[in-house]
């Protein structure tokens, strides 16, 4: 392996300076390339249409801008199936571009962190091209290839290695008859895993990363990173996964997720890449624990500064996963998001609600009706950002950008909806039927367009946009937020203002209040030397009461934020709360 990755004063633009733990007090805006704006017309965003948006990011008061990939890609699954780590796609534009993207953020005093897609490469990745060329490949091992189960013929169903269930439907094996063998892809067929038990592929990935930072890059998103350690038996067998009711399939993450090695590789892509680098390494972690997020994000571990846990988000899933949307308890969202809070205080926690996979949260747990949907949206974000740990913003939740619904399965575009759809078909369940259960859940209802005014593409194009722009745009717009001193993207300003200001924001201690209440979200911060911090919010569509000695927090304190400027009075031992009103007083 070669010398770790130390600040290169060479890089093509100027670095910021990146203080260790920087991103401790910084707010993220995550910007989804292909639905972000569109400068040539052609209905997909781009590079230029970043640059030429920059300004509405840097007055929203962020810190860093995480982009999701722009690399090389068919696209398979809109970037995140890469075939050239170290382009851009055309369709995005150039590096010349990015080059550009990259000098335009820093001098805006924001920095840039790249979405890291190395589970799995594209399959028209020329490493893979090579692999799956033949057996005798020098890159044969740079995947997982298995042959078909003992006593099957390849390609016959049942003939998997393993009976696991993808991602994104449909087994994780793909039969490749030319060489006779099965390759692994735990999303689509066409995002074959790499091994990375294998250290050229390690070095190979290690290497890209350095040559990113070198080109002014300030850190990495990096994607479902905990699935890159599979538990490989001494003879290289795969086991597999208990049953899942109604499937054929089984369910392989206990030998894939938080495998045996993955601290280890992380460890080393620490050492080897980033280690005295400052950058910002966040991991998405599907299925993580609190343990694991422990290991991961101790700093003395030295392997990340923080991770995406899924938990929060998995709260309305019913038995039969995110299709089978069941209602939330707040009191669970509260203990799990609590359970983390304090768990993981000698770690890190991103706190998000939004992201290019999950529906837009104001729909899925606020009130998108036009008497709640800004209420929602404020009060949403207000107990989301007053946690301790790193906010992250997705394009659009600044403005309370709600589900889109399709109702057709012609619009959609997500690859993981379309499978959805058509393996729930193939097992003869009722269209209509896997529509409705698609539609509130959908990853597509965070991928229409941005919408920055209320022109008839919502000034995302000129042209065609590559999925429909949500028709509640001629209310819901940049142009009409930014006028509005009383829109959701004032609000926001407001938030990052505060973790800017407040010490006690970005460091105090977190506690719960009133864990049981159906409708209140409160609790307190607490840092020495500093008032007490105190937030409380009415997360419902009916007025709640709460009695003061369960706010023990400074009630009379200053408000710092609220969201009903008449809100909130205290009659007599109780405080009565407006629907979706909110409030952060410090005293
Ligand atoms: O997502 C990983 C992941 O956990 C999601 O697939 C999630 O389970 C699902 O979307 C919930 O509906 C990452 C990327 O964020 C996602 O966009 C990619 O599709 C996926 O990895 C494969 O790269």
């Amino acid at each position: 392996m070669t010398s770790p990755r130390h600040l290169d004063t060479t890089a093509t633009t100027p670095v910021p300076d990146r203080e260790p733990g920087w991103w401790r007090s910084a707010v993220v805006y995550q910007v989804y390339p292909r639905s972000f704006a569109d400068s040539d017309g052609d209905g997909v965003g781009d590079l230029q249409g970043i640059i030429d948006h920059l300004d509405h990011i840097a007055e929203l008061g962020v810190d860093v801008v995480w982009l999701s990939p722009i690399y090389r890609s068919p696209q398979d699954d809109n970037g995140y199936d890469i075939s050239d780590y170290q382009d851009v796609d055309p369709m995005f534009g150039t590096l010349e571009d990015l080059d550009r993207l990259i000098a335009a953020i820093h001098e805006r005093g924001m920095k840039l962190v790249m979405d890291l897609v190395v589970n799995h490469s594209s399959d028209e990745h020329p490493w893979f091209q090579d692999s799956r060329s033949g057996r005798d490949s020098a890159k044969r091992d740079w995947y997982v290839w298995r042959p078909p189960r003992p006593g099957h013929t390849g390609g016959e169903p049942g003939a998997e290695p393993t009976n696991w269930h993808s991602f994104f439907s449909g087994s994780t094996w793909e039969w490749d008859e030319a060489s006779g063998e099965y390759y692994l892809h735990l999303f689509s067929r066409k995002q074959p895993d790499l091994n990375w038990e294998n250290p050229q592929v390690r070095e190979a990935v290690y290497a890209m990363m350095r040559w990113w930072l070198d080109r002014g890059v300030d850190g990495f998103r990096m994607d479902v990173i905990n699935l890159i350690s599979k538990a490989v038996g001494p003879d290289g067998e795969l086991p597999d996964g208990p049953a899942k009711p109604g499937t054929r399939y089984g369910d392989g993450s206990p030998f894939y997720m938080n495998g045996p090695r993955n601290h280890e590789f992380l460890h080393e892509m620490h050492r080897e890449v980033y280690a005295d680098a400052a950058i910002l390494a966040v991991a998405e972690t599907p299925g993580v624990t609190l343990e694991h997020a422990r290991l991961f994000t101790d700093p003395a571990r030295r392997e990340v500064d923080m991770v995406f846990q899924f938990e929060h988000v998995g709260l309305d899933h019913g038995p039969g996963g995110k299709w089978d949307l069941q209602p939330l308890s707040l009191p669970d969202l509260k203990l799990n998001l609590a359970a983390w809070q304090e768990g993981l205080a000698a770690g890190w926690n991103s706190l998000y609600w939004n992201n290019h996979d999950q529906p837009r949260v104001v729909s899925r747990w606020g009130d998108d009706s036009p008497e709640y949907r800004v209420a929602s949206a404020k009060t949403l974000g207000t107990v989301l950002h007053m946690m301790r740990g790193t906010p992250y913003v997705y394009q659009g939740e600044e403005l309370g950008m709600t589900n889109v619904g399709f109702t057709s399965i012609e619009d959609y575009r997500d690859i993981e909806s379309l499978n959805h759809y058509r393996e729930q078909l193939e097992h003869g369940a009722d269209p209509a039927d896997v529509l409705a259960g698609i539609a509130p859940v959908s990853r597509d209802n965070a991928r229409t367009p941005m919408q920055w005014d209320d022109s008839p593409a919502a000034g995302f194009t000129t042209g065609t946009p590559w999925i429909a722009v949500n028709p509640n745009h001629t209310e819901v717009n940049a142009a009409a937020a930014r006028r509005d001193p009383g829109s959701v993207y004032h609000h926001y300003r407001r938030l990052h203002e505060l973790r800017h200001t407040h010490d006690i924001v970005v460091e105090g201690s977190f506690r719960l209040l009133l864990p049981e209440h159906e409708q209140v979200f409160a609790y307190t911060r607490t840092l020495a030397g500093s008032p007490t911090l105190l937030v409380v919010a009415n997360m419902s569509s009916e007025p709640a009461t709460v009695t003061l000695a369960g706010l023990a927090g400074p009630l009379a304190g200053e408000v710092l934020l609220t969201t009903h400027d008449d809100g909130a009075h205290a009659a007599g031992e109780e405080l009565t709360l407006a629907p979706w009103e909110s409030r952060v007083l410090l005293g």
